[in-house]
């Protein structure tokens, strides 16, 4: 009888621990990290941002630019797979799409309302600011930048000005409590992974 006990509490036991035991499939080196406050930076409405308003919803952060040729059109679009299948799942409103500008001279406020329309990114919020405001939180949150300048570019026969800057291409998560939990440093986002993840972080703890 008494065998029996030990050997269903060691059920118990495991099974409580398979249920906890929950990796998350990004980079995690270095996390969980209180996200550092994001300050001065204006939202595409034109309002100040601050993370304390979005305490409760896990946030998915990425970094770019609005001319930008091709990374930023790619990361983007596998956040919109994101998007659509975490509202699937039921989840709209319990996390937010943010994405911060790494060109403070031609992404203005209106420049950003007009991507985010043009692009069916609703729901996201697009932040930007001043050079100095924008660099600190570059730094803080290790986001590269490296400015190249202008060049002329062909579109459709017109040639056009277009400013290359160099940027990390990633997405920060952060958890309903704050904190950075985790990275995913690549342009080519895992869909499924991210997902998976931003489904149990939304459920932890509720
Ligand atoms: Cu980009």
């Amino acid at each position: 009888m008494k065998h029996i006990f030990k050997l269903s509490t060691f059920f118990i036991l495991l099974i409580s621990l398979l249920a906890s035991a929950y990796t998350l499939k990004g980079s995690t080196k270095g996390f969980p990290k209180k996200a550092p406050e994001i300050k001065n930076l204006i939202t595409d409405e034109g309002k100040p941002f601050s993370l304390k308003d979005y305490k409760g919803k896990v946030l998915l952060i990425t970094y770019g630019y609005t001319q930008c040729p091709h990374v930023c059109p790619t990361i983007t679009a596998f956040l919109k797979q994101v998007e659509t299948q975490l509202n699937k799942r039921g989840f709209k409103g319990k996390y937010k799409i943010i994405f911060i500008t790494v060109n403070p001279k031609d992404d203005t406020v209106d420049r950003l309302k007009e991507y985010k329309k043009t692009r069916g990114f609703n729901d996201w919020i697009f932040l930007t600011g001043s050079k100095e405001d924008l660099e600190k939180v570059w730094k803080n949150y290790n986001v590269y930048v490296k400015d190249r300048g202008t060049m002329v570019m062909e579109h459709n026969g017109h040639k056009m000005k277009h400013r290359m800057i160099d940027h990390t291409a990633k997405l920060t998560i952060i958890d309903k409590k704050g904190y950075i939990v985790e990275e995913f440093k690549s342009m080519y986002l895992p869909v499924k992974d991210i997902v998976e993840d931003v489904s149990y972080l939304i459920k932890k703890g509720d």
